[in-house]
């Protein structure tokens, strides 16, 4: 192998659009690390190391738990071949999943009351068990009755706002850590849909990540303004309502360049986007790239 096809640590996480703390610790947790190498060396990647790595990284995205998806890019025999649904909570008994399911149900009851009270008293300890399971299990799928029911009758602005406001105040009461943000949440121009940002951002604080949120409907000026003022490692963009390329040329150009780019969010075309550029399709996903120790 000739220097120039290995790869640096740096250099391959930025060739794959994944931080490199994600690739030391694919490497100490699982041995998806160089082969061959020399201690007191530099590591660096072989073709078969980085395709190991690819393979990873797309696994990974695809859903399947970074476990399971480095026995795969290992190759071991016997490694399991299920791609784990994207939201499901790993390891849930079928007691979890039908108390998620009820706590979901008595969610929108609430909501359709405009009961603030038993709003807070459902969330909070949802929440306060786990961001991720919360927002996958009991919040999403009440969020999309009520959009549904919404959407066929006109009707039930009212409860979605009451129900978005309830969430936020309870995703905004996960502690957040002290340490300097180096991951940068944003929602494209126009869009208002911050909420999966906010589960986003808690998500990561749960596991001691902090971040930068700038919210709903960013203009891409004020994207990379940030990203000059702050230089992260990561952005995440979300656009739920259809959007072009813009806001990713501006990060794409943005210096200093972050690391790491994702775009999240039903809104994004499904073709054509740079292939460096993640593209998590649910909270589970999003916390693994960008968090892979917590
Ligand atoms: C709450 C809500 C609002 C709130 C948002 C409040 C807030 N602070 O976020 C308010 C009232 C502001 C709002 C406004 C509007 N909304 Co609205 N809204 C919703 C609702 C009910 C939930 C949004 C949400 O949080 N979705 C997240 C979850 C619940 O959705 P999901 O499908 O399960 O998510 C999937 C993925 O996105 C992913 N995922 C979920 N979370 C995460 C997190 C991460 C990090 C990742 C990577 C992935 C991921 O996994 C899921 C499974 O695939 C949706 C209904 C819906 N089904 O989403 C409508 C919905 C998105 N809204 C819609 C519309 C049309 C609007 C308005 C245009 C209405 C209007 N006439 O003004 C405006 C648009 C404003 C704008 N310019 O952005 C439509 C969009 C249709 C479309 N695709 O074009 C929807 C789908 C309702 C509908 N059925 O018609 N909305």
């Amino acid at each position: 192998m000739t220097e120039e096809a290995s790869r640096s640590a740096g250099e391959l996480a930025r060739h794959l659009g994944v931080p490199i703390t994600t690739l030391r610790t694919w490497d100490r947790r699982y041995g998806l690390g160089p082969d061959g190498h020399e201690p007191g060396r530099h590591r660096r990647y072989g073709k078969q190391d980085q395709a190991r790595v690819e393979r990873m990284r797309q696994l990974v995205a695809d859903g399947v738990a970074p476990s399971h998806a480095a026995r795969r890019a290992l190759g071991e025999a016997g490694a399991p071949e299920d791609v784990e649904a994207t939201d499901r909570v790993p390891g849930g008994s079928r007691d979890e999943e039908r108390s998620y399911a009820s706590r979901s149900r008595a969610l929108r009851r609430a909501a359709l009351a405009l009961d603030p009270g038993q709003l807070d008293h459902i969330l909070g300890p949802s929440v306060v068990e786990g961001v991720v399971p919360a927002w996958t299990r009991v919040i999403c799928p009440a969020m999309r009755h009520i959009g549904e029911r919404n959407d066929a009758t006109g009707h039930y602005v009212d409860t979605e706002h009451m129900l978005s406001a309830a969430v936020t105040a309870a995703l905004a009461r996960v502690a957040r850590p002290s340490a300097r943000p180096n991951i940068l949440l944003a929602c494209v121009p126009e869009e208002q849909h911050t909420l999966p940002l906010e589960a986003l951002a808690a998500a990561l604080a749960e596991v001691g990540q902090p971040c930068l949120t700038l919210g709903a409907r960013v203009p891409v000026t004020a994207l990379t303004d940030a990203i000059s003022r702050t230089g992260p490692d990561a952005v995440v963009l979300w656009a739920h309502l259809p959007v072009g390329q813009d806001p990713l040329d501006a990060v794409l150009s943005a210096r200093p360049r972050p690391a790491v780019i994702a775009a999240c969010g039903p809104g994004w075309p499904t073709t054509d986007l740079v292939p460096s550029i993640l593209r998590p399709t649910s909270l589970r996903q999003a916390v693994a790239l960008l968090a892979p120790d917590g």
